[in-house]
């Protein structure tokens, strides 16, 4: 999988170089370009963004420049993800969807966001556009949010986790039960044992105990 970024802050995209991240890009499962969206500006003073139109607090990032810089990096398998909180709410399913594509683009607005003919444009180009939020709460941008759509989805390309066991609990646990709790040694810590269940080697039982204490936490 490809990814892209397009930012004014390309250094908030540095931990994508540690941990899993850096290692399923060095395995040559997944390839990130961090994009400067000024590089990407004509004038003196590198300006992205001026006065909404309808006034009002704040400012709208200028389409054009938005237009030049996607313009280099959309093709017909791009999926572009525009990332405002008035998005569509991103959840693990999503996730999943979007572990299938092959190209993602994340325009990461700042201010009060993007001119809305941005996606409004390569929509009507037949491009594929999708206007995210990671949840009911405001960001400074949508630099951070991409971190997290990114960590969530490339997680899921096979070979970037070391066991994928973990996958299929998880996929489990994600339709509609959060997980259960776990624990390791010491069998007691700060007076409190590890539940006798556990340590029984009965594994039937533990099943059974482990998807009601997952079933007492999913509260969707
Ligand atoms: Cl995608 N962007 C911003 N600025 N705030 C958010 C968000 C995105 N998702 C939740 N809050």
């Amino acid at each position: 999988m490809k990814i892209d970024a397009v930012t004014i802050f390309p250094d908030y995209f540095a931990p994508l170089q540690l941990s899993l991240l850096g290692k399923a890009q060095e395995r040559g499962i997944v390839e990130f370009g961090i994009h400067d969206l000024r590089d990407f500006t004509t004038d003196n003073h590198h300006s992205v963004d001026d006065t909404p139109y309808g006034g009002g607090a704040g400012m709208v990032m200028k389409p054009e420049i938005w237009g030049a810089a996607l313009d280099t990096l959309m093709t017909p398998q791009t999926d572009l993800i525009i990332l405002t909180p008035a998005g569509r709410r991103f959840d693990q399913r999503m996730a999943e969807s979007f572990a299938g594509s092959t190209h993602m683009v994340f325009a990461c607005g700042r201010y009060e966001g993007i001119d809305a003919r941005v996606g409004e444009y390569y929509a009507s180009k037949n491009f594929r556009v999708h206007e995210v939020s990671i949840g009911d709460y405001v960001l400074g941008g949508g630099e951070v949010a991409s971190l997290v759509m990114i960590e969530a989805i490339t997680r899921l390309l096979p070979g970037v986790l070391g066991n994928p066991d973990s996958l299929v609990e998880e996929s489990h646990a994600t339709d509609g039960f959060l997980e259960y709790p776990n624990y390791t040694k010491p069998p007691t810590w700060r007076e409190i044992p590890v539940p006798e269940i556990l340590r029984s080697g009965n594994h039937a039982a533990i099943a059974t105990w482990r998807s009601d204490e997952a079933a007492k936490r999913a509260h969707k």
